[in-house]
């Protein structure tokens, strides 16, 4: 190549990595807050990365066979609101300059939904590197069983930047050994290894070596010395598109706020503005006019926008491969299209198991187990395991096998001892599209993966979490294993669907529901212990589940008491009940499997369930009270926990603790004010 063109591109490619970081300072110095120091070192990388390599279509940031792009360190946004605009997606100069304001598309953090092109919700640090492996399995997956040897439709990368703090965070080590374990070569990581965090140098917390660290993870890791040498960018992003085998990571070393002369280095530019006279002083050093803000050149914006064009040819190539392979395979590029969609085949849900009380008593997660496997059968594209928990959680679809470095088409993903990361990994999934995850572990665990349930509720994805072994009934592992206040914490995630059915009929209606949801995660509670099988021929169908309560068995006249269980404290419930009318009490008996599912019914069917002036109600359920007023008014009571667990048989806790219809019923007659 001839010199004086190398050295112009050079100069361009450097007036455009320096437009990145002076278009990044001016919102935050605009906003008067944000993370300057991140999206200053990272530009050269995020620069060649985004108008060099990756697959992508600013002007159809849908595209399903795009390669995904993942910021991890999601306090870094202003880098990805840059590549946003300068690409050309629907972002304009305009929304950056209302970074961080009410309304804008460029909030603090990026978010999923929110802004076009944004992949996925970060902030917490860590989620984003496991939303990225779900994302790279889910690839692994779909193109096990859509690609064919005459096209290949589904064929993408995933690259996800991290730093310090993703590195730090757990679940970075859990989602790495799983990667590493897998062998998910697309995925792609490059780590901005600049030494700092809020705190100061990493010397003060964080010394290990990562390159060794991932290798051991079974991870192709290449060292890129100098941050802003984009040429040795480029040379390790092909050598790690070119791995086949493992997940890559490209440690590259960056100084925080480079090019800022006071601050570059220091912790002092992580997060906050870098101040209008090192601001001056900065976009002096590049050459940069000092009396303009949100200054972007012409010809960088051309360099840039090129990536329209360049995108507009990736995807119509895409398009003729997909239309040969509609006429070659016409029923899987429908499926193809349906899945890409979100939308269920055709009568997925025909054949669910059907109980009778007469078959015995059956655990809900065992209902579950049986109910899952039959909607496999008609949903190929259903895939999820659980972290180490599957004889328990019933989470195995028998006619499928292991998702493994040699079986990407297998169905069963093993997360391993890794409940954080499955949380992650689960998003990703979700996040990717074509494909419908599910995940299980113990109730009491699902503590571990908070953070990612919450961001599933943030983002609405329909990932559904299978919570088994739901309370004190678990027995003799005692309170470490038993769940007391955690459907209550489950119910307080904005947008997460809980539901606790009561016996099986409504866990079938409750993986009806959960498949069929769209909008949220759903998590399913089910018992250790076998429950007796509600009979529909006595009282009501299971179906009303989806109103979220419904009336299982009513007083002839008017109730004078209204008795509201959830799980497997409703067949003891439904017992009190018998005994209450016996003695001639009117008792009402509600199923409500979920608050969430009540409370976006009409008023008018709350008023039908729970008569507004009968207050006189009680709640029953294997957990905390915290909540239970909301339905039982202050004239109510709840059955409920109030302590931890213990260490016993399911039975005699349970009755200890006071859920034994007598209790139901005595409770009941006091509150009535009436003589046993
Ligand atoms: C789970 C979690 N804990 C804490 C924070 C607060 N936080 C935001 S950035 C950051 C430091 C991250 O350091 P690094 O990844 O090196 O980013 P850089 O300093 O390079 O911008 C912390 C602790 C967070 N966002 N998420």
């Amino acid at each position: 190549m001839n010199e004086g063109f190398t050295a112009g591109k050079k100069k361009m490619d450097e007036l455009c990595i320096n437009t990145i970081r002076t278009l990044s300072i001016d919102a935050i110095q605009k906003a008067n807050s944000g993370h300057p120091g991140a999206p200053m070192g990272l530009a050269p990388a995020a620069y060649v990365l985004w108008t060099e390599i990756l697959k992508h279509n600013p002007k159809n940031p849908d595209w399903p066979d795009r390669d995904r792009f993942v910021l991890s360190g999601g306090h870094a946004s202003m880098l990805l609101y840059s590549l946003l605009y300068l690409t050309g997606y629907d972002l304009s100069l305009d929304d950056i300059k209302k970074f961080r304001q009410w309304e804008s598309k460029t909030p603090g953090h990026p978010e999923y939904a929110h802004t076009s092109g944004v992949e996925t919700t970060t902030g917490p640090l860590g989620q984003g590197f496991a939303n990225a492996l779900g994302m790279a399995l889910a690839e692994k997956h779909l193109a096990s069983f859509f690609n064919r040897q005459d096209a290949k439709i589904i064929d993408h990368y995933t690259y996800v930047f991290c730093g310090d703090g993703d590195m730090m965070e757990g679940i970075s080590s859990e989602a790495a050994s799983l990667a590493g374990h897998l062998g998910l070569s697309k995925l792609i990581c490059i780590y901005d290894d600049n030494k700092i965090s809020i705190e100061g140098s990493t010397d003060i917390t964080f010394t290990e070596d990562v390159a060794l660290r991932f290798q051991a993870y079974n991870w192709h890791v290449v060292k890129v010395d100098d941050g802003n040498d984009i040429d040795s960018i480029k040379n390790a992003l092909k050598e790690s598109k070119a791995e086949k085998k493992r997940p890559s990571m490209i440690i590259l070393s960056t100084q925080i706020a480079y090019g800022s002369p006071n601050k570059q280095g220091s912790a002092d530019a992580h997060g906050a503005p870098l101040g209008e006279e090192e601001v001056r002083l900065t976009k002096e050093g590049f050459g940069f006019p000092t009396d303009k803000s949100f200054h972007v050149p012409k010809e960088v914006l051309n360099i840039c926008r090129e990536c329209v064009e360049r995108g507009k040819t990736a995807q119509s190539n895409w398009q003729k491969t997909f239309d040969a392979y509609e006429t070659a395979h016409p029923d899987l590029a429908e499926q193809w299209t349906q899945a890409i969609k979100g939308n269920l085949p055709t009568r997925w849900d025909s054949d669910l198991p059907e109980f009778k009380p007469g078959d015995g008593q059956i655990a809900t997660r065992a209902a579950s187990g049986k109910v899952l496997n039959a909607i496999a059968e008609k949903m190929p594209l259903l895939l999820g395991g659980s972290a180490d928990l599957a004889p328990s959680n019933k989470t195995v679809i028998d006619s499928s096998f292991d998702f493994q470095k040699n079986s990407y088409n297998g169905r069963n993903i093993r997360f391993g001892v890794r409940e954080h990361a499955m949380g992650g990994i689960l998003n990703g999934i979700s996040l990717h599209g074509g494909l419908k995850p599910y995940g299980g572990t113990f109730l009491v665990f699902a503590d571990y993966m908070r953070s990612p349930i919450r961001l599933a509720g943030l983002m609405k994805l329909p990932v559904i979490y299978v919570f088994t072994h739901d309370s004190i009934a678990v027995g003799e592992d005692g309170p470490t294993h038993q769940p007391v206040e955690h459907v209550a914490t489950l119910r307080a995630i904005p947008g997460l669907t809980v539901i606790r059915p009561a016996d099986a009929h409504e866990t079938a209606e409750a993986w009806r529901l959960a498949v069929k949801n769209t909008h949220g995660p759903v998590a399913l509670i089910l018992s250790r212990q076998k429950l007796p099988i509600i009979d529909r021929t006595e009282y009501a169908p299971a179906d009303g589940l989806a109103k979220g309560a419904y009336i299982l068995s009513d007083s002839d006249q008017k109730p004078e008491i209204i008795l509201i269980a959830t799980g497997s404290e409703v067949s003891i419930t439904l017992e009190a009940g018998k005994e209450l009318i016996k003695k001639g009490i009117q008792a009402r008996v509600v199923s409500m499997p979920s608050w969430e599912l009540f409370e976006n019914t009409s008023q008018e069917y709350k008023d039908r369930v729970l008569l507004p002036d009968v207050t006189t109600r009680i709640s029953v359920e294997a957990g905390i009270h915290m909540g239970w007023e909301r339905y039982v008014t202050s004239s109510g009571e709840t059955v409920g926990i109030a302590r931890f667990g213990a260490s016993a048989p399911g039975g005699t806790l349970m009755e200890n603790f006071g859920f034994t219809s007598e209790n139901i019923v005595n409770r009941a007659l006091n509150l009535l004010n009436r003589q046993p």
